[in-house]
């Protein structure tokens, strides 16, 4: 072989080589690369649009697919609350939201008897327990069985009465009554932020509740553990934090003295000694 059929047949096969790796590296990037590089950008199917499938009517399966299954749904709760018309609901194929859809219909016709329309057993209760509620009357509420949505239902009926400037509990007797000022001065003190109202309940045991329903007071000072720490600075565990005599909430609620200062004017004169002596402790 004479040497340029060696140089001839040497540039063939480095061509053949290179050709074939580039057919290599072909194959392998396809197949590794990202589609959302290969294709532009990636086609993730949406999970709202996608839950459309579930609808037979192509008109709308449409509907849906423009906004997503939650806007459809909220659409379609719009519409049948605005006909007035429950059975409106009814293009909803899940059960839960159909009978919320129904719900809504119910209360805002203020119409208890299409609650029966509801499928499941859980969305009717509630929708029964609304209108109890609705209702505000504390004697309805006992036909609750939960402890739980029992109050909820005796506070809003003596809400209600609170709110039209009177009253419930002097027109009931017995435990009704007693239980009625547990509620009804637990709402003050919890509205006023004051321990002592809780005081106004005569049975401890509706006491211990209304000071259960307070935020908590570790020292007992009447000024809660939260409001110490973050507003005033005194000692969440001592109810009388630069120890003159005067808790840190007769000096925060009552004499507006300094509770981190033994004598907040500086005269020689504690704020208690002041306070009992009827001395003004702040000047
Ligand atoms: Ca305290
Ligand atoms: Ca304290
Ligand atoms: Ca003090
Ligand atoms: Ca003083």
């Amino acid at each position: 072989m004479n040497r340029s059929k060696k140089i001839l047949i040497s540039g063939a096969v480095v061509i053949f080589i290179a050709l074939f790796s580039i057919f290599l590296f072909n194959i392998f990037f396809q197949k590794n690369i990202p589609d959302d590089l290969s294709s532009g950008i990636a086609e993730e199917p949406d999970p709202a649009i996608e839950e459309c499938k579930i609808l037979d009517d192509p008109k709308e399966r449409a509907q849906c697919e423009d906004g997503g299954i939650d806007a459809w749904i909220s659409d379609k709760h719009n519409f049948a609350i605005k006909s007035g018309d429950p059975d409106n609901c009814n293009v909803i194929p899940d059960e839960e939201k159909h009978d919320l859809c129904v719900l809504a219909v119910a209360l805002d016709l203020s119409n208890e008897s299409i609650c029966d329309r509801i499928h499941s057993e859980g969305v009717k209760g509630q929708c029964a327990y609304q209108f109890i509620i609705n209702e505000k009357d504390f004697f309805k509420c006992n036909s609750l069985t939960k402890d739980i949505d029992r109050e909820f239902c005796y506070s809003a009926a003596i809400q209600e009465a609170r709110d039209s400037g009177g009253s419930l509990c002097p027109s009931l007797s017995g435990t009704d009554r007693d239980f009625c000022w547990q509620i009804h001065y637990t709402i003050d003190a919890v509205e006023q932020n004051d321990y002592d109202v809780c005081g106004k309940i005569l049975t401890e045991s509706g006491k211990t509740y209304c000071l259960n329903v307070m935020p908590p007071d570790s020292d007992k000072d009447k000024i809660s553990d939260t409001a110490e720490i973050t507003q005033y600075g005194t000692d969440p565990n001592n109810a009388d934090t630069d120890g003159d005599g005067l808790t840190d909430g007769e000096e925060i609620r009552i004499y507006k003295t300094s509770a981190l200062l033994r004598d907040t004017d500086n005269d020689g004169f504690s704020d208690f000694e002041e306070v009992e002596s009827k001395n003004n402790p702040l000047r």
